[in-house]
């Protein structure tokens, strides 16, 4: 069964179209197709590199006034998140037949960061990322924290981000996306059976 889902998020000012694909990994049938216009250069950077690592085929699109000039607000920033985790969970479906979780480090250069995820409809998200820069490119750094939290509720996930080490700001970013990709890329990985991964039995 395919695990797609295209979903469109609406705003006062944005609309936010989202299309999906879990199991595009290299060598699977299906290409890796990754289409991302956010209007914010560093955070289509960020998202492309959760998709190519995550084994995903992304297409994001964000239309609005308020993503073609300078004010980028808060709030799209975190609806993208939303969006695409939305995306996520709907593509998902039933939590059956996957590993449910997954553990990713991600090095870039002298940065290192560890992602943890429980895709087990407890959304949680912590994050310790150290960013010390006011922005990378024209994305304000403390928007980063709120982008995995928004992603971890949307999902249904509980997820755990740290940068360990690291001087470079764009560094340990992408190394916390790239983390997180390669946890997503595990959890979600089909183990063939059909049971749900739990002791409750419910999920
Ligand atoms: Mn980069």
């Amino acid at each position: 069964m395919e695990r797609t889902a295209t979903i469109t998020r609406k705003t006062n000012e944005t609309q936010i179209d989202v299309s999906i694909d879990l199991d595009c990994t290299p060598g699977s049938a299906n290409a890796q197709i990754i289409n991302i216009s956010t209007g914010i250069g560093f955070l289509d950077h960020m998202y492309h590199a959760l998709a190519k690592h995550g084994g995903m085929s992304l297409t994001m699109k964000c239309q609005g006034d308020l993503w073609i000039d300078d004010h980028h607000t808060a709030d799209d920033v975190q609806d993208s998140a939303i969006a695409l985790g939305t995306a996520f969970k709907q593509a998902l479906g039933e939590i059956r037949g996957i590993r449910r979780y997954g553990t990713g480090f991600a090095p870039l250069d002298e940065a290192l960061s560890r992602a943890v995820i429980d895709i087990c409809s407890r959304p949680y998200c912590v994050t310790e990322l150290g960013l010390k820069r006011e922005k990378i490119g024209d994305l304000s750094t403390e928007m980063i924290p709120h982008i995995f939290y928004s992603f971890a509720i949307a999902a249904g996930a509980t997820l755990h981000v740290d940068v360990l080490r690291g001087d470079n700001d764009h560094h340990r970013a992408e190394s916390a996306f790239k983390a997180l990709a390669l946890a997503i890329r595990q959890a979600v990985e089909q183990t063939g059976g059909n049971d749900i991964p739990s002791t409750k039995g419910v999920l």
